[in-house]
């Protein structure tokens, strides 16, 4: 089993971390250990812990969703003293493979709230960062606020033991601020558009519901820095593991795979400090706008378009989805006539250099990336990855068949049948029975009543309802493939 005591006699290939994990302190605790987080941040972090000065960088990471799956999870990290391999696949086959030390513990949060609090709130910590998913920050996208009806929320707020990460957040820094500790930084580490002005809206939206002196506190003394992040990472199942351990050598509960490709680009406004990140790779710019927009919308965007119709082609892996002409013709038309002429890119990007960079990561075979996982909590996703560009679209009375298209065969794949007729679940956590429902309601408009489209609602024209309504039928007339050539062409 992979753990600290065979770090000295690693597989033949396999690199150490380049200092030692049982010597490094905590500065950072990570809500969400997921895969990405541990490809991208602690990627990040552990290069840094290998440089002078660095080794009070390391980082406790903390679970909030209770149930086995969860214990199990935190058992692993335990029982591997957190350490974990890394396989970076370049789309040319080559690897390489690394053990990441950075993780120096893992709580789960359910178990005991109690030390996750005196943890957020011992002065060492001075970065809470988080992988939450786009849809955990708990924003109305219609009126851009903080929900305060959330049952867990409104839970929280009531007192006693958290159970959101709003709840320990705010209660650590107001322990803090009793304290006279101090603040530290909030990092959202999500795939948002200015992830650190949604993060401040959705603590400071709780803080204000709790305590408007604390509030103000927050408001003065803790920052929330934005960030676009980068590295593909796909879900790894059993049989991905044992792969990736097959090649490796190791026998690692939690192994990892990750494009070869990553980058972060951070505004450098830290409170309480940081990791001499840009000396691992890291990006610090002012102002991050322009990356995000190019991020969110063309990788993100063209992901989840490449998705649903992919998957009810039948298809179940990006690289083979995008192999298909015409999914790939639909996909280069969207980037090429919808995205980037409406696109605000930072000085020096290229969109057509990205275009081709981005289908050229998608590509990559080794990744064996889930459409599946892409197509998850697409309503959060839309909301996030298409808003910007059909608000644009609409306001310049632009073409919107390939954005109808994309809509029709979000809702289509939201009923769970695929042209083959192969059934699969659609993973939807902020949707409930109800408005799964919409999706098969005869009437192919109902559905449009969903959150997936609140972010664009104010503009809404029937223009674009109708299109949308029309291209469902054309999918259920003439199926997708036939449907996706009509629809993936230049305009008239
Ligand atoms: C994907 C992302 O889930 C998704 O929608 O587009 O997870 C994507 O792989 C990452 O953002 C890449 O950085």
């Amino acid at each position: 089993m992979l753990n600290r005591t065979i770090l000295k006699a690693l597989p033949a290939g396999v690199s150490a971390p380049a200092y030692d994990p049982a010597t490094i302190g905590t500065g950072i605790v990570h809500f969400g250990v997921g895969n990405f987080f541990r490809a991208h941040e602690a990627f990040y972090v552990d290069r840094c812990l290998a440089l002078a000065g660095q080794q009070g960088w390391g980082i406790v990471g903390v679970g909030l969703t209770a149930g086995a799956r969860s214990e199990r999870k935190a058992e692993q990290f335990t029982a591997q003293d957190c350490l974990y391999s890394l396989t970076e696949a370049a789309p040319d086959g080559g690897r390489a493979v690394r053990v990441i030390g950075a993780l120096r513990g893992y709580l789960l949060a359910p178990a005991d709230p109690t030390a996750v609090l005196d943890l957020l709130a011992d002065p060492s910590v001075r970065i809470v960062s988080m992988t939450i998913t786009e849809g955990g920050y708990n924003i109305d996208e219609t009126t851009g606020e903080f929900r305060l009806d959330h049952a867990a929320v409104r839970a929280d707020l009531a007192g006693g033991a958290p159970t959101t990460i709003f709840g320990y957040v705010v209660e650590a820094l107001a322990r803090r601020r009793a304290a006279g500790v101090g603040p530290f930084t909030v990092l959202s580490c999500d795939n948002l558009r200015h992830n650190g002005d949604v993060a401040r809206t959705a603590f400071l939206g709780f803080a204000r519901a709790r305590d408007p002196d604390l509030a103000a506190w927050i408001e003065a003394h803790v920052t929330f820095p934005n960030g676009m992040v980068d590295r593909i990472t796909p879900s790894v199942d059993d049989a991905i593991a044992d792969a990736l351990n097959a090649t490796s050598g190791l026998d690692d509960a939690l192994p990892l795979v990750a494009e070869d490709f990553t980058q972060w680009v951070v505004e450098d406004r830290f409170c309480a400090g940081r990791p001499a990140l840009e000396e691992a790779g890291v990006q610090f710019v002012a102002d991050v706008t322009g990356y995000e927009h190019v991020k969110v919308r063309m990788l993100n965007a063209s992901h989840i378009l490449l998705a649903f119709p992919g998957i009810l082609l039948g298809y179940r892996q990006v690289d083979e989805a995008l192999r298909d002409p015409d999914l790939a013709r639909f996909v280069n038309a969207y980037l090429e006539l919808d995205v980037i002429p409406r696109l605000d890119a930072p000085p020096g990007l290229d969109p057509q250099d990205y275009r081709r960079s981005v289908l050229r990561r998608f590509s990559n075979p080794a990744m064996a990336d889930q459409l599946l996982r892409i197509g998850g909590d697409g309503s959060s996703k839309i909301q996030v990855f298409w808003t910007e560009t059909v608000r644009r679209a609409l306001s310049d009375n632009g073409d919107l068949r390939r954005i109808a298209f994309g809509v029709a065969a979000y809702l289509e794949a939201l009923c769970g049948v695929d042209e083959t007729g192969v059934a699969y679940t659609p993973t939807e956590p902020t949707l409930d029975a109800t408005q799964l429902e919409l999706a098969e309601a005869e009437d192919l408009g109902a559905a449009l009543a969903l959150p997936a489209f609140d972010g664009w609602r104010d503009i809404q024209s029937p223009v674009l309802a109708d299109a949308i309504v029309v291209a469902r039928q054309a999918i259920r007339d003439i199926g997708v493939r036939a449907a996706l050539v009509q629809y993936g062409g230049l305009p008239d």
